[in-house]
């Protein structure tokens, strides 16, 4: 496939507890993804950072740490309608958006940019559901609520930087669940959003799997949007995340699922935008993580060993 694939970084750590997911795009480009990608065969440009305000130079005013709210949201938002706007102008030019983060309230920015034009479908890999809203959040931590703001549950229904239009619950698949707060737990059985946990991974291959998400997600839609938070990933293999949770697929599983959805593409065209979030480079170890983030973006894009 002919692709031009624009890099957009975004320095983003406002959205969880853990500081270094900050420094996440500068650790995938240096574990070379622009040379894997153009070995892929793929055309590469890049956009540099976004600007990100820190969290050291904003009114701790701001921040609302209670139950009952969402820290920085007010940052969160201007961050967001300014990706928004970058990927949309990226796909207008007829490249590709390849958004690294951060930490993953950034998606509340790419997908509505993936969504301004065009009906869309989501792919969320993730060991968490992200389907908290202010209301719900035990930590009030927006990387914890992408998912519920795109969608427009609870009180992100009037929100229109959060709620990405051409998008329906209907569209979305979240692949690999384990860890679930109760209230979320609660909203996606309430919605009709479909949820593949570790358990359906383990039981039919993550191959079938990811073919439902597919079937999902482009059901009736122009294009996905395929969003990979790292701690989808088991930590042996992914130990740079803020979040870790054990029990998560394997690098052989992340790869095979990434190269499904390459797979996919190649046949249908489906594949609109993807972004890679939640590397931590503080945590990680001598930057394993960021070097298999850039692996399996390679996969979804394309990349063959033969
Ligand atoms: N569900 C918890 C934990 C969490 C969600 N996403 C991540 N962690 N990375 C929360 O804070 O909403
Ligand atoms: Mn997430
Ligand atoms: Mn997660």
């Amino acid at each position: 496939m002919n692709r031009q694939v624009q890099i957009i970084g975004v320095p983003m750590d406002l959205g969880a507890d853990r500081r270094g997911v900050d420094m996440g795009s500068s650790t995938i480009r240096y574990a070379g993804l622009a040379d894997e990608l153009e070995a892929a065969g793929v055309e590469t440009t890049d956009a540099g950072d976004l600007p990100v305000p820190r969290a050291e130079e904003r009114d701790p005013e701001t921040v609302q740490p209670n139950e009952g709210s969402a820290k920085f949201l007010q940052e969160t938002a201007e961050v967001c309608t300014d990706l928004a706007d970058e990927v949309a102008e990226t796909l207008d030019a007829g490249q590709f958006p390849l958004v690294l983060g951060g930490d993953h309230s950034i998606a509340i920015g790419t997908v509505t940019g993936a969504a301004r034009d065009a009906d869309i479908g989501v792919i969320w890999f993730d060991a968490h559901g992200d389907f908290n809203t202010p209301a719900t959040s035990p930590s009030g931590n927006v990387h914890g609520m992408p998912l519920a703001a795109l969608l427009g549950i609870g009180d992100f229904a009037d929100t229109e930087w959060a709620n990405a239009p051409n998008l329906s619950e209907e569209n979305v698949a979240i692949v690999g669940l384990r860890r679930l707060d109760d209230a979320e737990r609660e909203a996606i059985r309430e919605s009709d959003v479909t949820a593949f946990t570790m358990s359906d991974i383990d039981e039919r291959g993550v191959v079938p799997v990811v073919e439902d998400a597919l079937d999902v997600a482009t059901d009736g839609t122009d294009g996905v949007h395929v969003s990979l938070d790292m701690d989808w990933l088991d930590p042996k293999e992914a130990p740079g995340v803020g979040t870790p949770v054990r029990g998560g697929v394997t690098y052989r599983e992340a790869h095979s699922a990434l190269e499904t959805v390459a797979e996919r593409d190649e046949t249908e065209d489906i594949l609109r935008t993807l972004e890679v979030v939640e590397v931590n480079a503080i945590l990680d170890h001598h930057n394993e993580t960021a070097e298999l983030a850039t692996e399996l973006a390679a996969s979804a894009l394309g990349k063959r060993i033969l």
